[in-house]
């Protein structure tokens, strides 16, 4: 038997805490959004505008090991969305299919509850609950958004193509078909214009 001697064993580049699924290690992104950012999403436009627009909904930490846009790639995210609502839908993230609406993508809860909205081209929408451990695989073609229905943070993960980009304006436009809201303390699905 040769030893090998110049194969080290290194420490890896990044890490995750597995209490709170917090990324650490190099050039990890952070992007941050508040309720203005958010404007158009919810259906109650009265009650957005009486909420602090300052408030942060959302904030996404990332590892992008290649750039956006290169096939090959994979791309991990974890999300903290907070709890709240605007009037009596629960506050969520903007949703969005890929750009390249080819792309896949796996989620998992990690933190809270939630549930995760799917909608097909078609505007067909289906929904899963998110729990720790629940583990959503999200097929090409379907637009995705996540709601926090609890009471504290929710937080999830995120791996998905390095070159699936994001389609934001087809949501902007046209939203989801669906909008969950609170009906007697529980979460209920109403139908959406927009
Ligand atoms: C990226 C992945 C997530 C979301 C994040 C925020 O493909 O789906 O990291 O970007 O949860 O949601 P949104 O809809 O504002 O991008
Ligand atoms: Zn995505």
């Amino acid at each position: 038997m040769n030893k090998l001697k110049n194969i080290q064993i290194t420490n890896p580049i990044y890490n995750v805490d597995y209490l709170n699924g917090n990324i650490k290690g190099k050039s990890i992104i952070k992007s941050i959004k508040r309720l203005k950012d958010l404007a158009g999403i919810f259906e109650d436009n009265n009650a957005f505008l009486k909420l602090k627009q300052e408030e942060i909904i959302y904030s996404v930490q990332a590892i992008l090991p290649v750039d956006e846009g290169v096939e090959g790639g994979l791309f991990y995210g974890k999300t903290i969305l907070e709890p709240g609502k605007v009037g009596n839908e629960y506050f969520m993230t903007k949703g969005h299919f890929h750009k390249k609406a080819d792309r896949a993508e796996f989620y998992w809860g990690i933190l809270g509850e939630g549930v995760l909205l799917l909608m097909d081209e078609e505007r067909n929408c289906w929904a899963e609950k998110m729990f720790p451990g629940s583990l959503h695989y999200i097929n090409a073609f379907i637009a995705h958004r996540t709601i926090n229905t609890g009471d504290v943070q929710l937080s999830f993960g995120a791996c998905w193509p390095s070159d699936a980009g994001h389609n934001y304006q087809e949501i902007i436009d046209n939203g989801f078909s669906a909008r969950l809201i609170e009906v007697n303390g529980k979460p209920e699905f109403v139908s959406s214009q927009k």
